[in-house]
């Protein structure tokens, strides 16, 4: 029996894991005690790698979709085929014709980080799709306009502040998000053992409310007016000199002057307005303090406000890039590069005509780009570790457009909801077939470190790794059109070379040696120290200032303040509906997994107490949820952890399709809550689709015999 150790690669946390194993079967898998970073700690998601690795529903050779059945055929055909079919489309219709998905996993994989810029090129569309668009692009976007680069994202620093303010995040469950920390339980813990206090703002009683030391409810999409009411009072009790880095803010006098000028309708939010401005006044006494938002602000309408707004509120009540508020990391694996920003929107979609932000389009307007006729029409689509058709807005009607492409190819293990739509689907080898280093996380991690794990056992023979499939297609894509010298060098790439090469450029280099070889010999990884202030050198930004008050986000933000507030709740559609993450659910994928799916049906729908009894509804009993845009029927499940008003329900599930190969996952196959998310509803600025304070109404279900969903 031999220890193999890795990192868990599933979630943002990055967990170390010692995996018990013989030649061919694992036996175990565990935390690890010794690895600095996770010391041990783990979740139950971690156990279900095993599951996922021994599951018999994943495809291991592509397979072809040929008269309604599917083949298994070689890969050099798989990789003609796909490669010949896209550049046919190109060249009949031009490069947009093609358009790309990218899902979640690709930031947790290694190889599809490193290669899929490769591919994209090679493909050279500004049709470019990803899950960041349903998740945390308004952060990206304030970052670039902040900080001068879209990966300048600030982390809050858990491990050493008194006051942590948590709005709109569930870390309990979600194990933290653009916050790798693991055990977070144990962090939350310690602030209270230090006597520092955490305070959530959520419209749910979430785990991690549960756990802090206050709770406010507040009303879903107004946190705006909840952070432009605090930042106000920030205004108000600090003085001006007291702003620390001045020298290095630009815009501070500007913002004053909005917030001095500006009344925000504070009563929309459901908080009263002595308890926002003692929270801003605790926030302020507070030694060490860091307030942060999350998929419940990054996924409202006004997102990028609630984020730019967040990172005010650390700068000006003194808290950011310093110990225990807001810092940024110093990643060993250097991926943010200095090169001029071109100025944004570089090109429009099509259809809507929305700005490109960060090189991509909003995935909600994917839809429209394949079902729209005229010149410039998706046509091909290559989806590469994502299931949109479940996690994007109005899901079920991307799920009727995937079948008018004339070819689509999913790289992906599973024959799942997306996936059956591809005339070919490309499965790798993955998981703890893969080697890993987390060039995503590590950049979000509350502490500077690295850690590679090789794989655990080398992919059987005929089968591909990710990394593999992405070199073989941007070979035949750039056939003819790369020079000699290109080609060669891009042949000898591979992921543990390009990491080798960009670790002896990083800042651990000279002062540690920080190689490759040295991250091999310390298997559990390696502790580089807390995060340190970077500013003014680690800035992006030409004048090497944090800009406080870019004229976008200050007009937007006037112009909401000024107008008519308008509840998003109407008589018909009287409900908002959120989402909230399941601890033993991992988006849409992990559902095939026994462990994790058994025991009660966990795709609920979540009614306040009070809105039940209105409404005669019991716990357990089906419930139908409408939007103006769907409709979907689930058990209710009732308690007075959710505001009255307020409905919630996960997402990621609705494995309902026949076709499909996921036998666990069909057993108890759930609902979509994106076939009641609306695609036309965005953050204006930033083009991140609205799933939070989705207008909704709930009734009793009566089975009128119908088939329903
Ligand atoms: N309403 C609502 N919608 C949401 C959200 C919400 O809160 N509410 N959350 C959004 C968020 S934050 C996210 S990140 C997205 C996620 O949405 P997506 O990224 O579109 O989907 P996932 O469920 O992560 O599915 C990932 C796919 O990748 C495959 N896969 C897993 N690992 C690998 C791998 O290593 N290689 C390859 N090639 N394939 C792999 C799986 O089989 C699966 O098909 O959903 C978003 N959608
Ligand atoms: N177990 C598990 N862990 C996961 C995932 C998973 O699927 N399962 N997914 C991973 C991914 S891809 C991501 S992006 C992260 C996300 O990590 P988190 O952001 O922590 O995710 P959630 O648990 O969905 O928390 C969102 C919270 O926002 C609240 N909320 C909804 N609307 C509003 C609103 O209008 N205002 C306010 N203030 N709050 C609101 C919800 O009630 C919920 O508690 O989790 C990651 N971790
Ligand atoms: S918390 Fe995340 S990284 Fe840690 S074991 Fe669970 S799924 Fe893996
Ligand atoms: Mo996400």
């Amino acid at each position: 029996m031999k220890k193999h150790y890795r990192s868990c690669n599933l979630c943002e946390a990055t967990c170390g894991l010692v995996i018990e194993h013989d030649a061919s079967r694992i036996i175990s898998i565990k935390g690890d005690k010794d690895d600095p970073f996770s010391q041990g700690h783990v979740c139950p998601k971690a156990v279900a790698l095993k599951d996922v690795h021994t599951d018999p529903d994943r495809l291991h050779r592509p397979i072809r979709r040929s008269k309604g059945t599917w083949k298994e055929i070689s890969w050099k055909e798989a990789i003609d085929y796909v490669s010949s079919h896209l550049r046919k489309i190109q060249n009949e219709f031009g490069k947009d014709a093609v358009a790309v998905y990218q899902g979640n996993p690709n930031v947790h994989n290694l190889g599809l980080m490193l290669y899929g810029r490769h591919f994209r090129k090679a493909l050279g569309t500004r049709n470019l799709f990803s899950a960041t668009s349903v998740d945390q692009l308004p952060h990206h976007l304030v970052a670039q306009h902040m900080f001068g680069h879209p990966l300048m994202l600030p982390v809050p620093d858990i491990g050493r502040t008194d006051f942590f303010l948590v709005i709109g995040a569930n870390p309990l469950v979600s194990n933290g998000s653009l916050m790798t920390a693991p055990n977070m339980s144990g962090l939350l813990q310690n602030i209270r053992t230090r006597r520092g206090k955490v305070v959530v703002v959520d419209p749910r009683k979430t785990e991690t409310a549960m756990k802090a030391d206050d709770h406010l409810f507040i009303i879903p999409g107004t946190d705006v007016f909840f952070l432009a009411t605090f930042l106000k009072e920030l205004f108000a009790l600090k003085k001006q000199e007291e702003i620390n880095l001045k020298s290095q803010l630009q815009g501070v006098e500007k913002l004053k002057q909005i917030m001095d000028q500006t009344e925000f309708p504070w009563e929309t939010t459901g908080i009263s307005l002595d308890r926002i401005k003692g929270l801003a006044s605790s926030f302020l006494k507070a030694d060490r303090a860091v307030c942060y938002g999350r998929i419940g602000v990054s996924t409202q309408k006004h997102g990028t406000l609630c984020q730019w707004l967040i990172n005010c509120i650390n700068i000006i009540s003194g808290n950011f890039d310093r110990e225990g508020g807001q810092m940024f990391t110093t990643p060993a694996f250097p991926v943010r590069f200095s090169s001029k920003r071109p100025s944004s929107p570089r090109w429009h979609s099509r259809v809507r005509n929305l700005p490109e932000v960060i090189g991509e389009l909003p995935v909600a307007a994917l839809e429209e780009e394949i079902t729209t006729p005229g010149p410039g029409q998706v046509k091909g689509f290559v989806c590469i570790a994502g299931n949109p058709v479940l996690s994007t807005p109005k899901g079920d009607r991307l799920n009727r457009a995937l079948k008018q492409l004339k070819f689509m190819v999913s790289i992906d293990p599973y024959l799942n909801e997306t996936s059956r739509h591809a005339n070919i689907i490309l499965p790798p080898a993955f998981g703890l077939d893969s080697s890993h280093y987390d060039l995503i996380f590590n950049t979000l991690a509350i502490r500077n470190t690295a850690k590679y794990s090789p794989p655990l056992y080398a992919p059987k023979k005929g089968q591909r790794l990710d990394w593999q499939i992405l070199k073989r297609l941007t070979i035949q894509l750039n056939k003819g059109r790369s020079s000699f010298i290109d080609r060669v060098k891009f042949a000898w790439l591979n992921p543990e070379r390009m990491l080798s090469i960009a670790l002896k450029r990083g800042p651990y280099h000279q002062s540690m040696n920080l190689t490759l070889r040295k991250l091999k010999e310390h298997p559990h990884g390696i502790d580089l120290g807390p995060l340190i202030p970077v500013t003014p050198s680690g800035l992006f930004t030409e004048d090497n200032k944090i800009h406080l008050a870019p004229k976008l986000y200050i007009q937007a933000l006037e112009t909401l303040a000024s107008s008519p507030y308008q509840p998003v709740a109407s008589s018909k559609y009287p409900f908002l509906l959120i989402g909230k993450r399941i601890l033993r659910s991992n988006n849409s994928w992990m559902h095939n997994s026994h462990r994790l799916v058994k025991g009660p049906q966990q795709c609920t729908i979540q009614v306040n107490t009070n809105d039940a009894i209105q409404l005669e509804i019991t716990s357990g009993q089906n419930v139908r949820v409408e939007s103006s845009v769907g409709s979907v029927v689930l058990p209710a499940e009732i308690n007075d952890h959710i505001m009255q008003g307020i409905v919630c329900m996960p997402h990621g599930w609705g494995h309902q399709q026949e076709d499909i190969r996921l036998r666990v996952a069909q057993q108890n196959p759930g609902v979509s809550i994106n076939d009641l998310t609306d695609p036309q509803s965005l953050d204006a600025l930033s083009g991140n689709a609205v799933l939070s304070g989705v207008p909704v109404r709930i009734s009793k279900y009566r089975n009128t015999g119908r088939m329903e969903q």
